[in-house]
């Protein structure tokens, strides 16, 4: 007989805006999954990847045991078995090469898994290897660094308050589509459509006219990677309309007269050909953002993979700063996180960028990482301290690191490998043995990184929805068991012991949150308190917390920070001689769709079906030129590769410009994912150059790539 219908509610963590799901169950099947009207920060928003949660909970495709490559194919093992075998070769490859002979790869899913956030850096760290890597170098690292050069923690990045503005300028994002990124605003084409609402302004800067553009009142179209010089002459106008004015963080900011020197010759009319942007819309910009009441300066992943990613996130942050729009309501705040992961740090400064380099390039490391454009070559170049084994969790590199075939090739010729991941996928099938962790309905959750980057304060704790078959382990419980088998001289002391038994065996990672919420800001709150509201707790909005949430070391802030100031001279070199490329005609930029997750849920059926999504966009003078129309095949070329795909031909694009999605490219026989593979796509960074970088900070170049088209 059938049980009752039940309500299941839970925090989605497909992406960062995590949303409040509702879901309706029986025994074990799904009967619907919605948004929660009553989560306090969604309020009922859903997106058809929460949807799908289900469809990567039922997929027979997904592992559910340890799998080991054999000659006959992938055989199941146990789990001791695989943590043996994995363990064993980990100790010996770094007994006989060193320790940075074994690398890791961190991808996307790690930070939206609380098991893995509190775990895997734990288990990372015993490797004592610097070859540590993850999907940051190819996302938001320029993000980070500038928040670590500007305020002193690589997390302490600045958040729009997007629910009070009266101005949001956004830069390179197209969060209608991707839900926000370093920003977590669920139900963000309402809060968009609210600024509006209210009588401010909504304006997109981007390359291509975007679903955030349709809700927008103004689209400005940008030459990819100029954002820099756009943001130079805003602040050139800003000091000559005298319209800078810092307010309360006047007492602890420095350096206003550096800033003033360095944009003195950045007019607007002298940016307008690198930008492509009239003088005049510049001026009529920087009226409309600074003649706000309040006002935001946005910039994201579009601004910070590009040559100039991080001078790009520095002049967002400064020009917020000068016009009085930071840390105050309406403009970018910082979240007070119910549960703090920077409290442990105490407000003290730490060095984490160069503290190690890489060693064929020397590129600088940035909080234990180094940047993910150097991996290939460091697997593929013999000599001391070359990559022998690699340890992929929740990542797949083959499709969205630089150089995808340079990375497969790579990953081919690994001496070991182990992936943790539940898909045999583009980069997993190369391992030796796969370590399948839980699916996201079998596990609790609590949002461990988002709560640090959401628009409002909240706090929501998720239980496990099902529980997981006898033999499974989650990421949490693959981390600690990994961990414990390293221990040099094993499990000795109390608290390895008690690790082992209670996360292990039981839901201990709990009891880690109820004590964090405990010691966090908010009086009286507990796990207990957050588990019972069921919909999660609103805290209220953001608050003012300047100069007190500082991790300078003198607790001020530097605006040319030496760093900075370094790579300054880079920038003016390529004013006076950026020349478009006599090899390539065409840049590539990047795209997102509703309906995907990075490389990852394409073996859902609901994301994938409909017409072909996997297509290049050129603008209808590019494909009349090159004899285009819609669905015709192009080849397109870059420095280092080709791809073939279908173009669709629109005017949304700036001429000159074309914009191709990542995330796809399933093409390869022995991956294990039945419906991905008949909806394979091309992987677009097979075009991608791993040799270009953004030089400070090493994060990979992704927009304004050289590129030829022609018809196939
Ligand atoms: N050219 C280009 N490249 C890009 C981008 C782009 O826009 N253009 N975007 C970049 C960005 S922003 C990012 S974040 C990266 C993403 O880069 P990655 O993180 O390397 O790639 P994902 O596609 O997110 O792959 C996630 C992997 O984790 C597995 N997985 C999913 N859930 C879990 C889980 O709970 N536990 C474990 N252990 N595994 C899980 C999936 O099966 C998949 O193999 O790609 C970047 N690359
Ligand atoms: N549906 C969906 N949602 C996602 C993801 C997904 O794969 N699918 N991935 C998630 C992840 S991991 C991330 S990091 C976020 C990213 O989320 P966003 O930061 O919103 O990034 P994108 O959606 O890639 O939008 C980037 C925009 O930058 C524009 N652009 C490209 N080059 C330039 C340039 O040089 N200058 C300017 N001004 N604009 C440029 C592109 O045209 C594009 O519209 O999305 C997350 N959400
Ligand atoms: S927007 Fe993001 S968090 Fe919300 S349902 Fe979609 S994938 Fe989940
Ligand atoms: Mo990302």
């Amino acid at each position: 007989m059938m049980n009752k219908i039940k309500t299941h509610y839970r925090a989605c963590n497909v992406c960062e805006a995590t949303c409040g799901l509702e879901i309706k169950y029986q025994d074990n099947k799904i009967l619907s999954i919605k948004g929660d009207k009553k989560d306090p920060l969604s309020k009922g928003h859903i997106c058809p990847k929460g949807v799908a949660l289900q469809d990567i909970y039922y997929d027979p495709d997904r592992l559910k045991q340890p799998v080991k490559k054999t000659q006959d194919g992938w055989q199941k093992i146990s789990w001791n078995q695989a943590f043996d075998e994995v363990t064993n070769k980990i100790k010996s490859i770094q007994k006989q090469h060193g320790n940075d002979a074994v690398a890791i790869y961190s991808g996307n899913p790690t930070v939206h898994n609380m098991g893995a956030m509190l775990f895997m850096p734990m288990f990372s760290r015993l490797l004592r290897t610097k070859n540590r890597y993850s999907a940051t170098s190819v996302d938001q690292l320029a993000d980070q660094l500038a928040a670590y050069l500007l305020f002193g923690h690589q997390l302490l990045v600045p958040v729009p308050d997007l629910d009070r503005t009266d101005c949001l300028l956004i830069i390179g994002a197209n969060p209608v589509v991707s839900n926000g990124s370093m920003m977590t605003a669920p139900k963000v084409a309402q809060r968009l459509k609210d600024i509006r609402k209210r009588g401010g302004k909504v304006i997109n800067v981007d390359p291509r006219f975007t679903e955030t553009s349709k809700i927008a009142d103004q689209h400005i179209y940008i030459n990819p990677a100029a954002d820099v010089y756009l943001l130079l002459a805003m602040l050139h106008v800003v000091f000559e309309k005298q319209y800078d004015n810092l307010r309360h963080v006047k007492e602890f900011t420095h350096d206003i007269q550096d800033i003033k020197n360095l944009v003195k010759p950045y007019t607007p009319a002298s940016v307008a050909e690198i930008t492509g942007i009239e003088a005049q819309t510049i001026e009529d910009l920087v009226d409309t953002f600074c003649q706000s009441k309040s006002a935001c300066c946005y910039p994201r992943f579009g601004a910070s993979t590009q040559k100039f990613g991080t001078l790009t996130q520095w002049l967002g942050n400064v020009l917020n700063i000068v016009t009085g729009n930071f840390d105050r309501a309406g403009g970018v705040m910082f979240a007070k996180p119910a549960l703090d992961i920077l409290a442990p740090a105490k407000n003290k400064f730490k060095k984490v960028f160069g503290k190690n380099h890489s060693r064929l390039k020397g590129l600088p490391s940035f909080a234990g990482e180094l940047p993910v454009s150097v991996l290939a070559d460091e697997i593929l170049t013999e000599g001391e301290g070359q990559i022998k084994m690699l340890i992929t969790n929740s990542g797949n590199p083959v499709i969205s690191t630089p150089n995808g075939n340079k990375m497969d090739k790579a990953l081919q010729s690994l001496d070991y490998m182990v992936a943790v991941d539940f898909y045999v996928n583009e980069s997993s099938r190369h391992a030796n043995i796969i370590l399948p962790p839980t699916s996201a309905l079998e596990r609790s959750h609590y949002n461990m990184a988002f709560h640090t980057l959401a628009v409002q304060n909240t706090a929501k704790y998720t239980e496990p929805l099902f529980d997981s078959e006898k033999n499974q382990r989650s990421d949490m419980q693959i981390f600690v068991e990994l961990w414990s088998r390293l221990q040099p001289g094993g499990l000795k002391n109390k608290f390895k012991t008690w690790m082992t038994k209670r996360v292990i065996y039981k839901n201990g990672e709990a009891g880690i949150i109820d004590a964090g919420l405990k010691k966090g800001p908010y009086p009286d709150l507990n796990l207990a308190k957050v588990i019972a509201s069921k919909h999660g707790i609103d805290l209220g909005a953001l608050q003012p917390c300047m100069p007190e949430r500082l991790f300078t070391i003198d607790q001020q802030i530097h605006l040319m920070p030496e760093e900075i100031k370094a790579d300054i001279g880079r920038l003016e070199d390529n004013f006076i001689n950026d020349k478009p490329d006599s090899e390539f005609n065409m840049q590539l930029i990047g795209r997102r769709d509703p309906r995907t997750n990075n490389s990852w849920m394409h073996n859902s059926h609901r994301m994938v079906k409909g017409k072909q999504r996997c297509v290049a966009i050129v603008n209808n003078q590019d494909a009349e030129k090159h004899d285009l129309k819609n669905g015709d095949s192009i080849k397109v070329t870059s420095k280092i590769g080709e791809i073939t795909l279908p173009v669709s031909v629109s005017q949304e694009i700036k001429p000159g410009i074309i914009s191709i999605p990542h995330g796809w490219g399933h093409v390869f026989d022995d991956i294990q994912l039945s419906i991905a593979k008949k909806h394979a796509g091309v992987n677009i960074n097979i075009l991608m150059d791993e040799n270009s970088m953004d030089e400070l900070s090493g994060n990979a170049v992704l927009s304004g790539v050289p590129v030829n088209i022609q018809k196939e």
